[in-house]
């Protein structure tokens, strides 16, 4: 029952901030879109497929990076004092941490596992496999955002911590986002602990190109699904065939960025808004930033927050890092 309850509560929060923000970007020059919201369930399922493209390297750099590094990154992030508590933001299937949790309960260190997940059903469905596949696990998933589970006392300000935020999700934060993300993790953390970073670099722009403007259609079909999902849930009548999809590279600032392209003048009705969006023809709708970055940019962005950079940990072709940062 009390399960029920706070599902239900959930959807009502996750409801009330799809409508806000979707007023809110349509109503804004340029219009834009939040892609916190490509994953429904849709949305989730389409993105597995991505990183599953022959194109999109991302999830496959990191991987190699966790197997063929897993001893030195668990070194790494054992604290001196054994006992910890390893939160995982964005935890979604966790595919790849599972690499470094086999490795920590193999080395026998006494931690507990907590994924933070805004989709409950990502988490139990993490928690079931988790139990099957590493029964001794300790892990206690938390559904919601982050930094409001943070004031509910759910998580405890004692124990050491070790912080991962995985997969360059950090690629789609704005520099005022990266700003206050990282200033409410110093503020969780205390000197000592750890955060483990995924960042995609800086590479060719053909490749990374390649990743986001896939001939399958993939990504666009990713892009569409926000506004299908619009339609599912807020009662809109985008019509998807009048969209097309774009995407940028801007070499010097590392932004790549996604756009829905209005091939004609249209309006838009979003029934449970009450409102009305007119697209004169070819005005963009901008869909999701998914920044690449450098090595010095990354150590600016930790020294700039009270971290510093202990170690990066690159695959072989030096496309991916994930980085060891270190509370000052
Ligand atoms: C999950 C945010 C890392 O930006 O590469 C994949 C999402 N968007 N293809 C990314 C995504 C289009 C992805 N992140």
């Amino acid at each position: 029952m009390q399960n029920k309850i706070e599902y239900h509560l959930a959807d009502m929060t996750d409801i009330l901030g799809l409508e806000v923000d979707t007023l809110k970007g349509l109503s804004s020059a340029p219009k834009y879109l939040l892609s916190k919201y490509f994953y429904d369930d849709t949305g989730s399922s389409i993105f597995q497929e991505i990183t599953k493209m022959p194109g999109y390297y991302l999830t496959r750099s990191e991987q190699e990076i966790f197997e063929n590094q897993k001893e030195q990154i668990t070194d790494s992030i054992i604290p001196d004092n054994p006992r910890f508590d390893l939160l995982e933001l964005g935890s979604g299937d966790g595919s790849k941490t599972k690499v470094l949790l086999k490795q920590l309960v193999q080395k026998r260190s006494d931690f507990k596992y907590i994924p933070v997940d805004i989709s409950p059903k990502a988490n139990s469905d993490l928690e079931s496999e988790l139990k099957k596949e590493i029964p001794s696990l300790q892990i206690s998933p938390l559904t919601g955002d982050f930094f409001a589970l943070k004031n509910s006392g759910n998580i405890s300000s004692n124990t050491r911590k070790v912080i991962l935020f995985l997969g360059s999700n950090i690629g789609n934060f704005t520099e005022p986002e990266i700003d206050l993300f990282f200033t409410q993790l110093y503020d969780l953390c205390r000197k000592g602990d750890k955060i483990l970073i995924g960042f995609d670099l800086k590479k060719s722009p053909e490749i990374i190109m390649n990743a986001y403007n896939d001939t399958s259609g993939l990504t666009r079909k990713f892009n569409l699904n926000h506004l299908a999902r619009l339609n599912r849930e807020l009662e809109a009548d985008f019509d998807l065939s009048k969209f097309e999809h774009h995407t940028t590279y801007n070499p010097v600032s590392g932004y790549l960025k996604s756009y829905l392209i209005s091939r004609e003048a249209q309006t838009v009705t979003i029934k449970s808004l009450g409102h009305r969006f007119v697209f004169s023809r070819w005005e963009p709708l901008f869909m999701e930033l998914s920044r690449k970055f450098d090595l010095p940019s990354i150590e600016r962005i930790a020294s700039g927050h009270g971290f510093s950079v202990e170690k990066n940990f690159t695959d072989q072709k030096n496309w991916f890092a994930d980085s060891l940062w270190v509370r000052t």
